[in-house]
């Protein structure tokens, strides 16, 4: 493909002196599995995918992409939802791969540094090895790096804990559009010495320079870690609103959600699942019956602390209203199975198509009545004769973060997703939660900023970037013209 765009002159070569010409791949069969991101929805036609090996290639490419006014996508494990980390229209992909190097982990720092294509599995096995955790999880850990993690400012079941990815950050290292180096990787908790380079960077989606190396705060590993799925009783259907029944397992959750957190100390994880996708989970991936198989939604819970908070969560479950069965798992294999529940649902989607990934957050009085209405809502604007539309919801629910996954509608069909945003936002939610806005969500970004708030994030691009050549077309919608 690279024929087909307007290579400027001495660019390619100048890379391949620096990177060497095994990592400046050109060929379409090499670069294939670059160009398209894990949801199979976005993707495109890259000029180049370069691989350097360290910060220094990384920015002696940068400001060769600079000066020749190439569009540069920082790439990670690709495991991006909202077409963030791929190219759109013959832009250089920048793989972070060969930067995969833990570099220290030290628990009397509590700090890991690592560099930024690290996986978050590796990771997390260097933490355990000094008897720590990150703080930090997500179902992609074996593929998602930390500097994708840190342009996304991921999310993950234990924001309810220890905050997204941005609160666990120590530092970064970091390298601008022009090459320069921006290094602060102490991890001091109390550094106040102006702007803050690590949080500037998270959930900057690649649009401000390209993350080189990560520090990330370590949390020691529990004594005690318990998880239960709960089961949660369904309602008869309700003549004339198709959503009353969702609304009332919605309802049921979110109180027992606050309930636990006001009973049970050290709760990690409060994650749903409804009827619909746990069918679907079991069917595609061949799990076994879960608590109460008929049940109308799933509240999984997981606690942990040096103290055993098993008692404690029995008693905060025992008598809870709408809770049928339960299942209680606290050696690692047995919470794994109940884990694979909400956490193969990705997966499980996959299977029946390419799904428009919409990932919200709602007030948390607003769960319910958003949940009961997000299908209905779905399928009165795809209207009639898209029986095959599969609306699968599920997500962190201790957060207020639902996972909208919608199978049918063509990948540049656009109504559902539109229609959710406008739900949310009328609802006063985020339409962006853990996954960020890519290029999925750009015709959302102003209804959910004000207009100053968009004045700083363009003068922040402007003074970092200013030709622009960091990720273009993500995150920041296009001026409007005339
Ligand atoms: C999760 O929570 C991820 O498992 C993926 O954020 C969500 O597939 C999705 O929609
Ligand atoms: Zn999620």
């Amino acid at each position: 493909m690279a024929d087909s765009f307007q290579v400027p002159g001495g660019f390619l070569p100048a890379v391949r002196e620096v990177v060497g010409t095994a990592h400046c791949l050109e060929d379409p069969d090499l670069k294939a599995s670059y160009e398209t991101d894990w949801t199979r929805r976005f993707g495109g036609p890259s000029l180049v995918v370069i691989r350097p090996a360290d910060t220094a290639q990384v920015a002696r490419v940068l400001a060769l992409c600079n000066r020749f006014g190439v569009g540069v996508v920082p790439q990670g494990g690709n495991t991006g939802l909202v077409g963030g980390s791929v190219p759109r229209n013959g832009e250089a992909v920048l793989s972070l791969g060969r930067l995969d190097h833990v570099l220290s982990c030290d628990a009397t720092d509590g700090l890991i540094v690592a560099e930024a294509g690290t996986t978050l599995a590796t990771a997390q096995k260097a933490a355990a090895q000094v008897h720590a955790e990150l703080g930090i999880d997500i179902a992609a850990r074996d593929s998602a790096t930390l500097g994708g993690m840190v342009a996304t400012n991921a999310g993950g079941v234990h924001v309810i804990r220890h905050g997204p990815m941005r609160a666990r950050l120590g530092g970064v290292e970091v390298v601008l559009s022009d090459g320069t180096v921006a290094t602060r990787l102490s991890g001091l908790v109390k550094d106040n010495v102006g702007y803050d380079l690590a949080q500037i960077m998270a959930g900057s989606e690649g649009t401000l320079g390209v993350v080189t190396k990560v520090a990330l705060h370590l949390v020691p590993i529990p004594r005690f870690r318990v998880a239960a799925l709960v089961a949660l009783r369904g309602t008869p259907p309700t003549p004339g609103d198709p959503g009353a029944a969702v609304r009332a397992v919605t309802e049921a959750a979110v109180s027992l959600a606050a309930r636990l957190r006001a009973e049970v100390d050290g709760i990690d994880a409060l994650e749903l699942v409804f009827a619909e996708g746990m069918a679907l989970v079991r069917e595609a991936l061949g799990l076994p019956a879960p608590p109460d198989p008929g049940a109308a939604a799933w509240l999984l819970v997981e606690a942990s602390g040096g103290s055993d908070p098993t008692g404690m969560l029995a008693d905060a479950l025992e008598g809870a209203p709408g809770v049928t069965e339960i299942a209680v798992a606290d050696e690692a294999a047995a919470r794994a199975r109940l884990w694979a529940y909400r956490e193969r649902h990705t997966e499980a989607i996959a299977t029946l198509g390419v799904a428009h990934k919409l990932d919200v957050t709602l007030p948390a009085g607003e769960l319910a009545g958003f949940a009961g209405a997000v299908g209905p809502e779905i399928a009165a604007v795809l209207g009639r004769g898209r029986s095959e539309t599969r609306v699968v919801l599920f997500g962190h629910v201790g957060d207020g973060n639902l996972h909208v996954n919608v199978v049918g509608p063509d990948d540049d069909d656009h109504r559902a997703d539109d229609a959710v945003f406008g739900m949310v936002i009328a609802r006063g939610g985020s339409i962006s939660a853990e996954h960020g806005v890519g290029i999925a969500k750009l015709d959302f970004v102003a209804a959910a900023r004000s207009a100053g708030d968009l004045t700083v994030m363009r003068r922040v691009k402007d003074a970092l970037d200013p030709e622009g050549i960091l990720n273009p077309g993500v995150l920041l919608p296009p001026l409007a013209t005339g």
